[in-house]
Order: structure tokens, then C-alpha cells, then sequence
């Protein structure tokens, strides 16, 4: 006989949180978000935390490498789209992780001999004012001078003029030597009054600079994701059919945190990607897994080796999967059962496998329940899709503007790796929908209103911390009617209400 389970599955919407006392000590300006994206070993440290609990969905119309950039810069990690080539998704990752703060490997070069028409080519070409002139023209060769805007004006100049009439030379640039730290540099910058840094090797080789302009960045994003070379720190998804092809590329271009991209994820297939990884690159590669909804498929990931287990089957705003194959589960429900067993595990071995909420918020409150609930940090498509830096274009639907927002189940993505079930059978029929979303704005604004509001409810709760939330919170279900009464009623509003609220 099939197994019932009798109380029905709950989803964010049905829960409410419950003030607790909180101290004078708190207040948002003490409230940590720092979460652990992979897993950990009791009273060790995981080796990547996320500044804020949010990660970008692994989906074509949201994880770009521009949201890449933008999220990581505001304390959140994005997994590039694996729908996509392998060599494509990793050409998006090694752009992304070029994009460094601090330390810049310079991506214009030319030599001496080149003239003022080929400064103008490369400026047009990659955008950047500052173009290093090495002996050879190459990235890493013998430094003999800088070009910047200031080194030539066009409309007096020949277009043929040798590069070595008008450089900046290296006699009169201020440099810095190899191993000089990010604040030293940023001293000697500050010191100078300069714009650029040129930091050289011994034998006088260009290693790369460093730029005031991001130092300043960095001022401004307290909460940067960086690596430890300073680049910005990127996932990106992965699939149980092609990985021996794509991980190797995907690392070799700098991701640091891969995922198994799966709307079902209690499955061998999944087992076996991870077995691939952890022979060949042992625990060096971390690889989250997913999606389940229940204890028994977290704790078949966890054994497997999954770094962190994601959460959610038929809860994302674009998916019809429950209303195709009839498969999936209320995602508090879920989420409450999984945490629990992630709870337990750890009790039993000392590994800590954090949880990600995958789908399904609607109101940025339901980040903070989805965090009460025991997740560490929740992924998000709806939401990154539609600001600025989303990959999709802007457009006016009936006076509305709003941008694209398609399902990787959708025939527009056909991201049939998602869904395989072996055999050669690609995506018979849709599980997710082709939509769009109101356009919201850019990312930093809207991130830092989201966490501004988590923190808030954080110290309702007398949280400062998200484990503490995890430990603290008391969670009530609603009624029907409750829900109803828990937005403006029985008044007539003036103004339209937001639809993110
Ligand atoms: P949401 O944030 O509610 O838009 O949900 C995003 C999630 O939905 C993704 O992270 C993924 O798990 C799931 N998804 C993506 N495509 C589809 C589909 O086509 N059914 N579902």
C-alpha cells in the first residue's frame, strides 16, 4: 500500500513569526546575515560564507555574468546557467572572474610601436582608458609605459603617431613590486594621487594594477564577495549528463562553487556527478545538490557528499511541474522536514550540509521564514529577474514595464538536462512557463531594502544572528481568514500596492 501522509504541506504564506523578547543590544545595525554556503565540520570554519543569504537562480533569464557581478558585489553569490555550452558557461564564469576588485590583470596591452588608431581600436574594443605598454604587447611582458586619455588629445594628433612618442615611460610612473598587499597599494595610490598602480614583477614584467576607482568600490560594498585573489566569487550550475566535459572547464575558469541543476534530485545520476568530482578533485571542488523535499532525499545527498542540498520541487513562480507530473511538496513543509534532518546529521557525524530554500518567495518576508525555518540561504529567480541587471531586455507590456522571466522547463530554454530522465526522450513536454515580471530597478537598491527588512523582523525576534533566528524563532500557522487580514483591508488604498512587499 502507498504511504500517506495526512497533514497537508504548508507553503511560506500559511506561517507567521511570533515576536520574542529583544535586548536594547538589538537592533539591525548588529545583525549579522553571514551565512555557510558549503558544508563544515564541527568548530571548523566553512570554507565559503555568504555576507547575505541570497543566492541568483541558475536559470538563462536571470544568472548572466552582469548579476553576477552585481550580486556578488552585494554579498550574494549567482550560478551562472548551465543551459547553455559548456565552453559558453565557462567563457560567463572567466569573465566574471576577470572582473576583479583590487588586483586587475590588464586586459589592454599593446607595444611601443603600435600608434594613437590602434589606442582608439582597443579603447572602443574593451572600454578601459588605461592601456599597459609592454616591450612584446602582451598582458605579462616588460613594462615600458602606460597610455591613459590624458597622454594624447585626437583632435591635434596624428592617427599614426607611435605609441612610444606619447606614453606616459616607465621612468615616470609610480609602480609597486609583486607581493605588495591590497592596502599598500591602496596607500600608495592615496599617497600619489594617482589612478593606477602598475604592479611589477622583479625582472620588471607586469603582473597588473591595481585602480583607485575600485578601492573606492569596495568602500561602497562592505559586503563584496571576494576571493582570495580578490576576484568576485561565482557558482555555477552543472548537470549529471555532460560533467565530465563541463566541470573540468568550469574550474579551470575559476568557479568556485558548483550545482547540480535538477528539478528532482534524489537520483543515482546525482550520486554518480558527485562520486566523478570528489575522485578527481577530491573535497577541493564544492558541489551542491538538489532538489528534494523530504528527509530521506537530504540525507541521501548528504552521504553522497553534497556541499550544501537545495530545497524545492513545484514552489518556483514559473513552474507547472505540479501541474504536469503531479510531483512535488508545500515548500515550508519541505523546508521544516529537511532542516531537521540536516539538524540530526549533524548531531550524528559533526558535518554541517547547509540548506538552500529554492524557489518560491513571494514577499522578502518569506526569506526571513524560510531562514527561521532552518534554511541558510534561500536562491531566487523571480526576484533577481527583474532588475536591471538581469540578462533580459526591458520592455512596455500594456503601459507596464517589465522584462522577461522564463522557466528552464520551458520550450524556450529547453534546458531538457534538468529534467532527463534517461533514455533519449529530451524534454517531451513543459514544465515551466514563458512570463514577465515588473521591472523593479537595479539590484543594490532592492537587495539592500530585502535584508534591510530581514534584519528588521531578525530583531523582532531577538536574533543577531541567522542561527540564533534558526534556534529562537516560534513559528505559527495561519488561518485562511489570518491571511487575508495580513495585508491592507477593508480601507481603499491610494496608491497601487508594490508587488514585492
Ligand atoms: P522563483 O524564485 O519562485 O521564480 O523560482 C526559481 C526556481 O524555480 C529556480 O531556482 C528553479 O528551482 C525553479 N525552476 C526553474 N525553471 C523552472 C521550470 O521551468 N519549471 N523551475
Amino acid at each position: 500500500m502507498a504511504t500517506y501522509i495526512n497533514e497537508p504541506s504548508h507553503t511560506f504564506n500559511e506561517y507567521l513569526l511570533i515576536p520574542g523578547y529583544s535586548s536594547c543590544e538589538c537592533i539591525p545595525a548588529n545583525v549579522s546575515l553571514k551565512t555557510p554556503l558549503v558544508k563544515f565540520k564541527k568548530g571548523e570554519e566553512p570554507a565559503i560564507e555568504l555576507a547575505i543569504p541570497m543566492v541568483s537562480a541558475i536559470m538563462q533569464a536571470v544568472s548572466g555574468e552582469r548579476l553576477a557581478v552585481e550580486l556578488a558585489r552585494n554579498g550574494g553569490v549567482s550560478f551562472i546557467y548551465g543551459s547553455q555550452t559548456p565552453e559558453d558557461e565557462a567563457a560567463m564564469v572567466a569573465r566574471v572572474k576577470a572582473k576583479k576588485a583590487g588586483f586587475v590583470f590588464s586586459d589592454s596591452n599593446l607595444a611601443p610601436v603600435n600608434t594613437l588608431a590602434d589606442i582608439l581600436a582597443l579603447k572602443a574594443k574593451t572600454g578601459h582608458s588605461t592601456v599597459a605598454i609592454t616591450e612584446d604587447g602582451t598582458p605579462n611582458g616588460k613594462l615600458v609605459g602606460i597610455v591613459s586619455s590624458r597622454d594624447y588629445r585626437v583632435s591635434r594628433m596624428d592617427r599614426s603617431e607611435k605609441i612610444a612618442d606619447f606614453m606616459t615611460p616607465l621612468e615616470k610612473l609610480v609602480t609597486a613590486r609583486f607581493g605588495i598587499t591590497l592596502s599598500e597599494a591602496n596607500d600608495i595610490i592615496w599617497d600619489n594621487k594617482i589612478n593606477s598602480l602598475p604592479v611589477l614583477y622583479e625582472d620588471g614584467r607586469l603582473y597588473g594594477f591595481v585602480f583607485r576607482k575600485d578601492y573606492d568600490s569596495h568602500r561602497e560594498n562592505p559586503d563584496e564577495m571576494l576571493d582570495a585573489e580578490k576576484r568576485f566569487v561565482v557558482g555555477a550550475g552543472i548537470n549529471s549528463r555532460d560533467y565530465e566535459q563541463r566541470v573540468p572547464l568550469l574550474v579551470n575558469a575559476g568557479a568556485d562553487v558548483l550545482c547540480i541543476d535538477s528539478s528532482e534530485g534524489f537520483s543515482e545520476w546525482q550520486k554518480m556527478t558527485i562520486q566523478w568530482i570528489r575522485e578527481k578533485y577530491g573535497d577541493s571542488v564544492k558541489v551542491g545538490a538538489g532538489n528534494v523535499v523530504d528527509r530521506e532525499g537530504f540525507l541521501f545527498l548528504a552521504e553522497a557528499g553534497a556541499d550544501f542540498v537545495k530545497v524545492g520541487i513545484g514552489g518556483g513562480s514559473i513552474c507547472i511541474t505540479r501541474e504536469t507530473k503531479g510531483i512535488g511538496r508545500g515548500q515550508a513543509t519541505s523546508l521544516i522536514e529537511v532542516c531537521q534532518a540536516r539538524d540530526e546529521y549533524y548531531e550524528r557525524t559533526g558535518v554541517y550540509v547547509p540548506v538552500c530554500s529554492d524557489g518560491g518567495i513571494v514577499y522578502d518576508h518569506h526569506i526571513t521564514l524560510a531562514l527561521a525555518m532552518g534554511a541558510d540561504f534561500v536562491m531566487l529567480g523571480r526576484y533577481f529577474a527583474r532588475f536591471d541587471e538581469s540578462p533580459t531586455q526591458k520592455r512596455t507590456v500594456g503601459g507596464t514595464v517589465v522584462k522577461e522571466y522564463w522557466g528552464e522547463g520551458s520550450n524556450r530554454a529547453r534546458n531538457w538536462a534538468r529534467y532527463d530522465l534517461g533514455g533519449d526522450k529530451k524534454l517531451q513536454f513543459e514544465e515551466g512557463v514563458d512570463s514577465y515580471v515588473p521591472y523593479a530597478g537595479p539590484l543594490k537598491e532592492n537587495v539592500a531594502k530585502t535584508c534591510s527588512k530581514v534584519r528588521a523582523t531578525m530583531c523582532n525576534c531577538g536574533a543577531l544572528t541567522i542561527a540564533e533566528l534558526q534556534k529562537k524563532a516560534k513559528l505559527t500557522l495561519v488561518s485562511a481568514t489570518s491571511i487575508v487580514e495580513g495585508g491592507a483591508h477593508d480601507v481603499i488604498r491610494k496608491e497601487k500596492e508594490s508587488d514585492n512587499g
